[in-house]
């Protein structure tokens, strides 16, 4: 019996065959069982003989069976391994990458400019007090000027902010009084306009506002000169108008020579040969008072752009709902990054 199971087990390939051979061999059933049961016929002598010889054939089965499996485990394993094996030098499936929004684009763009010429990134709440937003901007309560932003209110002192200008006013507070301070602060904005071709509930402006001594319009013109030239062109020229801002004092609108035409007339920019992009001013000395500067020290001057704006004029995109819309068609024209 011995010698069959022993050669039975060597042979055996499969766990589940190894299996079978240890019920059979091992079990009630089997041939070991069997021889077992001719012992009663034998005197006691014989039966101690045979019970030793055949409990040694049981732990020998037993023990091939055992080792038998560790093997065949071992097999199998090995078989999974190099069945399964991953080729690490094979190129992996590209995943689709998302494209950045025309804003982010342009944002960006605008951060780099500006982080280039030495300013700062702030940043303030988009859910602002009505001091920030108007009373510290030299709009106080009952200022014909507040009808000029028409806004979501929360609470009688609490906002979503009509312009990223307050943001000036938490970096002047959180300077202490002391100059320079030069930053820009991007950020999202709210008014109560119907939305159209141009105007959106919701949009974005980037502020910049910069404070030293002796900071004069010259200044304020030279910058915008070169943020004109480098996000439209290096031929673009920006011309001043005078205008009104509570919060600047003198105020004025910027216009850049339209791109489209090289300035000699066409329907962007309303056959005049100019765009207007953005507000500016000097910061109005009561502005800085309010905000804890001295005014017969420092000077300052603040811009505002709409982002929006800038990237129409930049992808010569007609309606301002498309950058709201969410359609990948026209969102993965833009900044596509893999
Ligand atoms: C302001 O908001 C001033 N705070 C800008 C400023 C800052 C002036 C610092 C002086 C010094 P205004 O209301 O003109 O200004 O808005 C600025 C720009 O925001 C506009 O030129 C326009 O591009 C954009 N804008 C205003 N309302 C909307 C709207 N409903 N939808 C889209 N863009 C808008």
């Amino acid at each position: 019996i011995k010698e069959e199971a022993l050669a039975k087990i060597h042979d055996c390939i499969s766990l589940k065959d190894l299996n079978d051979l240890r019920v059979f061999y091992l079990g009630k059933k089997g041939p070991m069982q069997a021889a077992m049961k001719s012992m009663k016929n034998m005197n006691q002598e014989e039966r101690a003989t045979f019970g030793q010889v055949s409990n040694k054939v049981k732990q020998e089965i037993t023990q091939a069976i055992e080792n038998k499996k560790v093997a065949l485990e071992e097999a199998e394993m090995n078989a999974k391994l190099a069945s399964e094996n991953i080729d690490i030098t094979l190129p992996s499936t590209a995943l689709p990458l998302g494209s950045l929004h025309p804003l982010s684009v342009v944002k960006n763009d605008i951060e780099e400019l500006f982080l280039g010429m030495g300013y700062q990134i702030a940043e303030g709440p988009e859910v602002e007090s009505d001091h920030f937003n108007f009373e510290l901007m030299n709009l106080p309560k009952g200022h014909p000027a507040r009808d000029m932003q028409d806004t979501f209110y929360i609470d009688e002192n609490t906002l979503m902010r009509t312009h990223t200008s307050p943001v000036q006013a938490h970096a002047m507070i959180a300077a202490e009084g002391k100059g320079p301070i030069k930053v820009i602060c991007p950020g999202k904005t709210y008014r109560r306009d119907d939305d159209d071709a141009t105007h959106s509930h919701q949009f974005m402006q980037c502020e910049g506002l910069v404070i030293d001594k002796n900071i004069t319009m010259a200044d304020l013109k030279g910058t915008l000169e070169v943020f004109a030239k480098k996000m439209f062109g290096e031929k673009r020229k920006i011309r001043l108008r005078p205008s009104y801002f509570p919060f600047t004092e003198p105020s004025v609108e910027v216009d850049i020579s339209c791109h489209n035409c090289e300035g000699k007339g066409c329907p962007m920019c309303k056959h005049t040969g100019w765009i207007e992009i953005l507000g500016a001013g000097m910061v109005n000395p009561r502005v800085l008072e309010m905000c804890g500067f001295d005014p017969e020290v420092y000077q300052g001057f603040a811009f505002g752009i709409g982002l929006e704006r800038v990237a129409m004029l930049k992808y010569n995109i007609d309606n301002i709902r498309d950058f709201y819309n969410n359609d990948l068609r026209f969102l993965n024209q833009f900044g596509r990054k893999g």
